[in-house]
C-alpha cells in the first residue's frame, strides 16, 4: 500500500463551477503564474525509504511545513524532473550521488541556491556555483557473503581486478547505471582509474559482464541479493552492506578495492520552477544542519555527514582509512548521458560468454 508520504497527485486541469480553468494541486490560475503553496514541500528523495520518511517527518516536526516525498533512484529522479520541467512536481531533490545533480545542472533543471548553512559545508562537498550542496558521503565497496564465497573456495575480492575472477561467474551483483546512481559511481570510478578513458572503463565493465548475475534497478539491491546468498559479491555503497548486515545477515563483510574506490557526495538542491520555492529553501537550510545530518544512523543509514559539526556514527566508514580516487562529480555529470547510453548498448546487452 502506498504510504501517505509517497502519495502525490500530479496536478490536473479542471474547470471550476464558474468555468475558470485552474490547475488543481498546484494553484495555478488560468493564464497566470503558479502561486506558492507556502506550507508544503515535495521532495524527490534518493536514499532509502526509511531515510526519506525520517527526514521529511523531522522537517515537518521542526518547521510545521508539510513534506511529501517520492523515493527515486538517481536516473529516475533526473528523468522525472526533466520530463516535468515545464510544470515541476518536485520542489527539492534530496539524497543520491551528486553526479546526477551535475547532469541535471547540464539540463538547466536546478536553481542556484546558496543556503546560509552551506557556509559550514567544506568546498569539496558542494557545487562551486551553488546548484547543489552535499549532505552526506558514501564510499563504494564490495559486499561479500563469506559463506557463499567459502563454498566456492573464492576469497573476498580486494581489488577491481580480482572481481573479474572467472570463479565469480554469475556471482556478482551491480545495478544498472541508467537508473542507479550507485552503479554510475562504479562506472565513473573505472573511468577515473583509467585516466579518464571511457573506452577502457567500458572495456572493464565488459570483462566483468559474465560475472554479473543481473543489473538491478536500484543501487542497494545487490546487498539484499548477497544477503539471500543468491550471489557472492555486490558492488554497493559500503553503508548499504553494513545496514543489511545489521538486519541479521552476519555472513556479510565489506572489502574495499586496493586500486582505489569511488565515493558519492549525496546532494540537496532546489528544483527550478517548483511549486513552493520558499518552503523548499527552508528544507534545504534544514538539510544542511547537524541535527538533520544526525538522523541517518537512527534509520540505519551510515553515510558520513558533510557538516563537520554533525556527530559521525562509529558505523560510518572512516574516509581516511580507505584509498579514495579523485572523484570529479561535475565531470562525471557532464558525461553521464553518453556513458550510460554506451553502457547499455555495449555492456548490458552484450552476450555473456
Ligand atoms: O541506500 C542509501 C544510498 O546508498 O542510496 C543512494 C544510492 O545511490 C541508491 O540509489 P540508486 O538506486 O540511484 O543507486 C545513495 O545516495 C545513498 O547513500
Amino acid at each position: 500500500m502506498a504510504s501517505p508520504h509517497r502519495r502525490r497527485l500530479r496536478p490536473a486541469l479542471v474547470f471550476t463551477a464558474v468555468g475558470v480553468l485552474v490547475c488543481a494541486g498546484c494553484v495555478r490560475p488560468a493564464g497566470g503564474a503558479r502561486t506558492e503553496e507556502p506550507n508544503k514541500v515535495t521532495v524527490a528523495c534518493g536514499a532509502t525509504e526509511e531515510w526519506c520518511a525520517a527526514m521529511t517527518a523531522a522537517f515537518t516536526a521542526k518547521t510545521g511545513i508539510a513534506a511529501e516525498f517520492v523515493r527515486l533512484s538517481s536516473g529516475e529522479a533526473q528523468a522525472r524532473i526533466l520530463a516535468a520541467r515545464d510544470n515541476p512536481e518536485f520542489d527539492v531533490w534530496h539524497g543520491g550521488p551528486a553526479d546526477g545533480y551535475a547532469a541535471a545542472v547540464g539540463h538547466g533543471l536546478l536553481e542556484r541556491y546558496v543556503s546560509p548553512n552551506a557556509a559550514d559545508i567544506p568546498a569539496r562537498y558542494k557545487d562551486a556555483d551553488g546548484r547543489w550542496t552535499g549532505v552526506y558521503v558514501g564510499v563504494l565497496g564490495f559486499c561479500d557473503n563469506t559463506r557463499v564465497l567459502g563454498e566456492k573456495r573464492v576469497q573476498a575480492p580486494r581489488s577491481w581486478q580480482s572481481l573479474l575472477d572467472p570463479a565469480l561467474k554469475q556471482n556478482v551483483g551491480i545495478a544498472h547505471p541508467v537508473t542507479s546512481g550507485t552503479a554510475y559511481t562504479a562506472l565513473w570510478t573505472q573511468v577515473t582509474l583509467n585516466g579518464g578513458a571511457a573506452d577502457a572503463a567500458l572495456r572493464y565493465m565488459k570483462q566483468l559482464h559474465p560475472n554479473v548475475l543481473q543489473y538491478s534497478k536500484s543501487g542497494a539491491a545487490p546487498a539484499q541479493q548477497v544477503a539471500r546468498g543468491e550471489i557472492g559479491v555486490g558492488v554497493v555503497f559500503s553503508h548499504d552492506c553494513v545496514a543489511t548486515r545489521e538486519q541479521g545477515f552476519t555472513d556479510l563483510t565489506v572489502t574495499f578495492p586496493t586500486e582505489g574506490t569511488g565515493y558519492e557526495v549525496g546532494g540537496v538542491a532546489l528544483i527550478k520552477g517548483g511549486p513552493s520555492p520558499a518552503a523548499a529553501k527552508k528544507y534545504i537550510d534544514w538539510a544542511l544542519t547537524p541535527a538533520a545530518q544526525e538522523i541517518g544512523p537512527t534509520v540505519r543509514s551510515y553515510q558520513a555527514p558533510t557538516n563537520p559539526k554533525a556527530k559521525r556514527s562509529d558505523k560510518a566508514v572512516d574516509l581516511s582509512a580507505v584509498k579514495l580516487i579523485d572523484y570529479d562529480a561535475a565531470a562525471a555529470g557532464a558525461l553521464k548521458s553518453d556513458l550510460i547510453r554506451r553502457f547499455d548498448a555495449e555492456v548490458a546487452q552484450a552476450p555473456k560468454s
